[in-house]
């Protein structure tokens, strides 16, 4: 009886996939703390949905676990590309909470910078199991160029992941975007800011290109 439950269950969802078309991308936005993720995230939500997906902060690892927001339906010239996006916590190689003691007291601090690791791991992970393409945010005031950037994008590339780098922050004068598309002419770079949403036609036209 349950052998054929399941078979029947498994011919239930094989048919539902058929008529409902491809299953949405899952789109992981990647990269080191206080990039903007989720300012990006939020946006891209806030474009296409109407509503956030979480908490920005001035203060690194703000995003501690991954939140998703399924259905995010583009429109790009009369067509729809269907993503689910998924803001992960920034990753670094080491989390120091006396970094945040200037902002909360030492216990808060502590245990931001435990749940930190745990979310770096988290989204360390889920990048090579669960994601199908990858927005790598990086700050363009920022040196593109370190351990945590050459690691992840080395992750990326060996995966094969479609990848898009969003070279964000493009409002601050110090940006330098060319900095960006330098370090890593093999890959899109696009530059934009997520806190004033310049650029974002662009931006959108690159996702649904790249991941559509
Ligand atoms: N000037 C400027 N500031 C930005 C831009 N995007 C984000 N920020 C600011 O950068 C800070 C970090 O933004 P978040 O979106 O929280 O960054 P995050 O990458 O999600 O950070 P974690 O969750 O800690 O990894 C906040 O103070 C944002 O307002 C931008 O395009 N321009
Ligand atoms: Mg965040």
């Amino acid at each position: 009886m349950g052998v054929i439950t399941e078979i029947r269950d498994s011919i239930f969802r094989a048919t539902n996939r058929l008529f409902a078309g491809p299953e949405p991308k899952r789109i992981g936005i990647y990269g080191p703390p206080n990039a903007g993720k989720t300012t990006l995230a939020n946006r891209i939500a806030r474009d296409w949905t109407g509503d956030a997906v979480g908490p920005e902060s001035h203060v690194p690892h703000e995003t501690r676990r991954a939140r998703r927001k399924e259905n995010v339906e583009i429109e790009r010239d009369g067509r729809t590309v269907t993503i689910d996006i998924v803001d992960t916590p920034g990753v670094t190689t080491k989390v120091d909470y006396e970094e945040f003691l200037d902002e909360m007291d030492e216990e808060d601090a502590i245990r931001r910078s435990r749940e930190a690791t745990e979310g770096v791991a988290e989204a360390m992970h889920w990048l090579r199991e669960d994601v199908d393409g990858v927005i790598y945010v990086l700050d363009s005031t920022k040196d593109p160029i370190s351990q945590v950037n050459t690691m992840l994008i080395g992750i990326i590339e060996s995966r094969d992941l479609p990848v898009l780098i969003f070279a964000n922050k493009t409002d601050l004068e110090e940006a330098n975007v060319k900095r960006i598309a330098d370090a890593y002419p093999q890959h899109e770079v696009v530059p934009l800011s997520a806190l004033e949403g310049q650029n974002m036609d662009t931006v959108y036209d690159n996702v649904a290109e790249e991941f559509g």
